[in-house]
């Protein structure tokens, strides 16, 4: 099948995931790679044009996972600058698992649950930006040791040039504090007389940021 491929404004695939976790998010449940079933991977997949991030993420865990739930908080956009695209990635409690779903009909898909250290030693051996996300519901301490990229490159923002996949950001209490520092910098220019398109927006995973600049404009890829 032909999927037309949704881009952001720097030429980058945008996709969206769930990291679907159990209650107390001490299991995670990946599903079966299509290239080797015997490898696991996050479900998730390319955001349709005019779609908003968390319903791509939602419908992409239901197709290829066969579970809903209670979708819950933004972790952050992850880049995968080798293989170009960014991926918006949400936690979602799992509530209802499906016995058939559209992936395990068409392509086998299989689904399992492992725990979070299982689950980020699995992505380490083939989707290490994969592991890497996975790994932010470790503990902190754990997640420094087992993290596949160097700790450093799990701060928002921080790029490495000899690790091909770079968190692009993280949700974190920082990003509280730019929020925060956006408002009262909202106010300040509102004092200046400044119209709100002149804002730079910073932080977050709002919809708005995540949803602007879709335009397939180099056509459909055939992947
Ligand atoms: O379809 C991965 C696919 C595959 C990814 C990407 C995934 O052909 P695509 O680009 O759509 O395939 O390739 P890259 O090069 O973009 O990372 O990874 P790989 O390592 O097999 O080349 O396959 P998988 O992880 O299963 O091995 O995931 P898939 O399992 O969903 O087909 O596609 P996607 O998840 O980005 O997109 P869709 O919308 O889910
Ligand atoms: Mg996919």
């Amino acid at each position: 099948m032909v999927k037309a491929r949704n881009y952001d404004k720097d030429g980058f695939v945008k996709r969206a995931a769930c990291i679907c976790v159990n209650e107390d998010e001490s299991q995670v449940l990946l599903v079966s790679s299509r290239r080797d079933s015997r490898l696991w991977i996050v479900p998730g997949g390319g955001v349709e044009p005019n779609e908003l991030p968390d319903i791509a993420a939602t419908r992409e865990v239901r197709e290829e996972a066969g579970v809903c739930g209670m979708l819950g908080r933004c972790l952050g956009v992850f880049e995968n600058s080798e293989r170009r695209h960014r991926t918006s990635v949400y936690v979602l409690v799992v509530t209802e698992e499906m016995e058939e779903w559209d992936e395990s009909k068409v392509f086998g898909r299989k689904r399992k649950w492992f725990s979070v250290e299982e689950a980020v030693e699995e992505l380490a051996k083939h989707k290490p930006v994969q592991s890497s996300y996975v790994s932010l519901l470790l503990p902190k301490a754990a997640r420094d040791h087992t993290c596949p990229l160097s700790p450093s490159s799990c701060q928002p923002g921080i790029a490495s040039s000899h690790i091909p996949s770079v968190i692009l950001q993280e949700r974190t209490d920082l990003m509280v504090e730019a929020e925060t520092k956006e408002e009262a910098e909202r106010e300040e220019v509102e004092e200046d007389g400044l119209e709100d398109g002149e804002l730079i927006k910073m932080g977050g995973c709002s919809a708005e940021d995540l949803s602007n600049g879709s335009t397939p404009e180099d056509g459909a890829n055939d992947t």
